[in-house]
């Protein structure tokens, strides 16, 4: 039997955790003949619903899962894991600024980052979903890497939901199905700032500005409604996304731990060395490869054209303007 992959997930109760854990334990993400060992972490108030989360996964019976831990410790949560989901935070409440929901989350993953330092396995890579990720990514790198060596390739925010956003509305207005949309790149934010590059993604390995020919579409329509679905969904919900999101997540591991199709590319958050032009430093949405799911390359040569360019320089800035918000924290 190969050795169990050990993966932590924070906020483990919340809506997501639930879309979440169930997955992962039955070889969504690893693959059938993967064992996992789950690491659940939430705060204290949090611990009797997530006990009830565990009972559930012990309900499923799993032949993958090999372990549950469930605590509130976040030392003994990211105690030799390998893989690090930072789902949970604090929600922005009613009167709450933007700086004022980075102060109070900037704080966690400060927590987080140092706790993964000092207990995670070697080889640990973190994917933070937990809102503002690209920035809460941030944090919690420099958090770690004050106390050990993490590489930077190793730290990755969410941005595959408005990637599956972006192509299911490409799709529907080419009235085609999802599984035609490729080369969509997210770049920048997780936030509606981010840019949903149609200029480079394709339609049956058509470029999108020859399948959609309603070009105003592209430029004044599709980008708001990708930007803005998570609004969308709590109106018509109640509640925010959950297992779009979930499946964002697992969707962003498994393309990280498995070959990318040739061709094709996928969107993640990732540390900027200054490709494209973008700023050094930022945790920014780019086009992404892996050749052998270990290590990962960033896509060259892609066209950005005029538009685009304002496009990623939006983004970019509010990346920045992020940065500066919690530079006392790096
Ligand atoms: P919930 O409020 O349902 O769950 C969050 C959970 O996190 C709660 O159970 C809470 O007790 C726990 N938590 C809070 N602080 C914690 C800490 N310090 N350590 C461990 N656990 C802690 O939210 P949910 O709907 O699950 O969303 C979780 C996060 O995902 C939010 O920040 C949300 O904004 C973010 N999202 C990110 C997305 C992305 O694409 N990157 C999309 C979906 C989602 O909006």
């Amino acid at each position: 039997m190969k050795k169990p992959i050990r993966v932590a997930v924070t906020g483990a109760a919340g809506n997501i955790g639930y879309a979440l854990l169930f997955r992962i334990a039955s070889g969504a993400v690893f693959g059938p003949d993967q064992p996992v060992a789950l690491n659940l972490i939430e705060i204290e108030p949090a611990m009797k619903a997530l006990k009830g989360v565990v009972m559930e996964l012990d309900d499923c019976a799993f032949p993958l899962l090999t372990e549950v831990k469930a605590t509130c410790d976040i030392n003994e949560g990211f105690k030799d894991i390998n893989w690090a989901l930072l789902v949970g935070s604090v929600p922005r409440k009613a009167g709450m600024e933007r700086a004022d929901l980075l102060g109070i989350n900037g704080k966690i993953f400060v927590g987080q980052g140092e706790a993964i330092a000092r207990n995670a396995a070697e080889d640990v890579r973190v994917l933070v979903v937990g809102n503002p990720c690209n920035t809460n990514c941030l944090i919690a790198m420099h958090a770690a890497r004050k106390i050990r060596d993490i590489p930077t390739n190793r730290w990755f925010a969410m941005t595959q939901l408005d990637e599956a956003r972006a192509k299911a509305q490409l799709a529907q207005k080419a009235g085609t199905s999802v599984n035609k949309v490729s080369n969509l790149v997210i770049w920048g934010n997780h936030s509606p700032t981010m840019y949903a590059d149609f200029y480079n993604a394709k339609i049956d390995g058509k470029p999108v500005t020859q399948a959609i020919s309603d070009h105003e579409w592209l430029k004044k329509e599709f980008l708001p409604i990708v930007g803005k679905r998570g609004a969308a969904i709590i109106e018509a919900r109640g509640l925010s996304s959950a297992a779009s999101a979930a499946h964002a997540a697992i969707e962003t591991v498994r393309k990280l731990v498995t070959p990318t199709v040739k061709g094709d590319w996928f969107s993640v958050g990732v540390f900027s060395e200054g490709d494209y032009n973008v700023e050094k430093g930022l945790i920014y949405s780019m086009p992404v490869r892996t050749e052998d799911g270990k290590s990962w390359s960033i896509v060259q040569g892609l066209e950005v054209n005029e538009f685009s360019r304002e496009k990623l320089n939006i983004t970019q800035k509010e990346l920045m303007d992020e940065r500066d918000l919690v530079k006392g924290m790096l």
